[in-house]
């Protein structure tokens, strides 16, 4: 197994240091990385950090804990072991070997791939910066600046297979991704959900849970590919990603355990008055963060897709799990459509046009398990009310419903009616200035916030009322 080199500028299992011409081009990029940090990640301004830092890509013990100034956290680039047999597992190309180079006839298309999955990753940096103004504990303050490093670490994994393997082509765009920014209107990031604020804590756990969730999901199917570089560097980032939905499932799970005690303590659903947030608001929350996220997986039916499977480029969640022939020329599925007079029903189509359906139908699946566990949090308190994911269709932008509004049982509405009901479906000024209004640091080690119940354990084995973060 090969250990990370830490006496490198950029720590690496990658043999930078063989390579003068590409290490050169990644320390110049460097700078640029940690100016865009100081200019766009984290606004609070902070000493040290419990942090994990990657050291390594095997099974156990591949990170350690420490303090560390943030500024100096080892960004590193850490791809997982190679297996010197791979063969490609589906598409045009099954059962050759897997690519250690770019084929050129697919090169524009990878690096597009590879482009759009670097984008998001700064971009939550810079969606997330001012929320550690307002953290409920030192505990969560910690996990936010954990998923913003690693963040950073995700797009370095991107920039590196820009640099290393598209020439002045992929030196120009691993530029840009620092060039692009959240929200921006004159160059915004590519993708619809990561142009969305993330201004407050509860959207900062439902954005971990659904749209980190896409992550997983994206990075399964490109950890497929049959470019080896790609795959493996996706094997690793998919390890750090468990962590972040960690911070989603439970920092949700808190939240409700927190309503439900006010609201026994009360014997009312109406919490507002006492400083936690009501269950109705959670649902909407909840909402809004499933639709935007179900938007990342693209149309239903796509061409792009159905290429880039044949291709090699990216593969299915699983491939090598699924009992078919995995190159999908004679397979059809089931998918949702819309006929001409906009009713919604389902048709039959090609395995290889609908891959983003499938994908997608694979995250709801697990998208499921998440409310599963809120709810019984919800049946331990005895409380009636039920979260529940939205139908599809509900709220779309992208894909075949994003011509139609429908409420989140699937219910078709005249753009009329849904604006004249939306309040009862997606966050309103008024609950998100409530949601903001909460957002109160509690920066004392052991203390919490009125709208969150303290999580079961610490980092690390660490108590809950560890120091985790030293403010400056
Ligand atoms: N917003 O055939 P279509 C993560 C574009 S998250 C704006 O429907 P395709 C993370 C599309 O680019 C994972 N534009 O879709 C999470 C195309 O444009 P062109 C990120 C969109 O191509 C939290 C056109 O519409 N990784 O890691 O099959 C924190 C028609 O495209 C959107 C990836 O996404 C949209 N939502 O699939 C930090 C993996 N959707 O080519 C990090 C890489 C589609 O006509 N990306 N368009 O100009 C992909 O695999 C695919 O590009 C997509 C789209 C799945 C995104
Ligand atoms: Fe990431
Ligand atoms: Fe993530």
């Amino acid at each position: 197994m090969a250990i990370a080199n830490y006496d490198e500028k950029i720590p690496n299992n990658v043999d930078l240091g063989d390579d003068r011409r590409l290490k050169r081009a990644l320390e110049s990029w460097q700078p640029n990385f940690i100016n865009w940090w100081k200019q766009m990640g984290p606004t609070l301004p902070t000493d040290d950090v419990y942090l994990r830092t990657a050291i390594n890509v095997g099974r156990d013990g591949w990170a350690q804990f420490g303090h560390v100034a943030m500024e100096e956290y080892r960004w590193g680039i850490f791809l997982a072991e190679r297996d010197a047999n791979r063969k490609v597992a589906f598409g045009a190309h099954k059962g050759e070997d897997a690519w250690q180079q770019v084929p050129g006839e697919y090169r524009s298309d990878l690096q597009r791939l590879i482009v759009i999955q670097g984008d998001t990753e700064p971009a939550s940096v810079e969606q997330q910066r001012n929320l550690g103004l307002s953290a409920p504990s030192l505990y969560d303050l910690r996990n936010l600046f954990q998923v913003n490093v690693e963040e950073g670490r995700h797009l370095w994994a991107m920039v590196y297979l820009l640099h290393a393997y598209f020439g002045r082509e992929g030196r120009e765009e691993a530029d840009e991704l620092l060039l692009r920014n959240s929200g921006s209107s004159d160059s915004p990031r590519i993708l619809g959900a990561f142009n969305e604020e993330t201004p407050d804590w509860l959207s900062f756990f439902m954005f971990t849970y659904f749209t980190d969730r896409d992550g997983k999901y994206q990075l399964g199917t490109l950890k497929e590919s049959a470019f080896d570089p790609l795959s493996r560097t996706c094997e690793f980032m998919l390890k750090e990603e468990s962590h972040h939905m960690f911070v989603g499932t439970t920092g949700i799970d808190r939240v409700v355990r927190r309503s439900c005690e006010v609201m026994a303590e009360h014997d009312t659903y109406d919490i507002a008055q006492y400083g936690a947030i009501p269950l109705d608001v959670i649902q909407k929350y909840l909402n809004f963060h499933y639709s935007v996220s179900l938007d990342l997986f693209g149309s239903e039916i796509s061409t792009n897709a159905a290429n880039y499977f044949t291709m090699g480029l990216k593969g299915r969640w699983a491939e090598e799990a699924q009992n078919d022939d995995h190159i999908l020329q004679s397979t059809t599925v089931s998918v949702d459509s819309l006929t001409e007079s906009g009713v919604i029903t389902s048709k039959e189509v090609s395995a290889l046009t609908a891959l983003n359906h499938t994908l997608r139908n694979e995250y709801i699946a697990d998208c499921r398990n998440g409310v599963t566990r809120w709810n019984r949090v919800l049946e331990e308190f005895g409380v009636d009310f039920r979260l529940r994911l939205p139908a599809t269709s509900f709220n779309r932008r992208v894909g075949i419903f994003s011509p139609i509004e429908t409420t989140p049982d699937g219910e078709i509405l005249s753009l009329d009616d849904f604006n004249s009901t939306k309040e009862r479906y997606l966050p309103t000024e008024a609950d998100k200035a409530f949601v903001r209004s909460l957002m109160k640091p509690v920066y004392e080690p052991g203390k919490i916030a009125s709208w969150i119940a303290p999580p079961i354990k610490g980092i690390n084995n660490q108590p809950f009322d560890y120091e985790y973060v030293h403010l400056a």
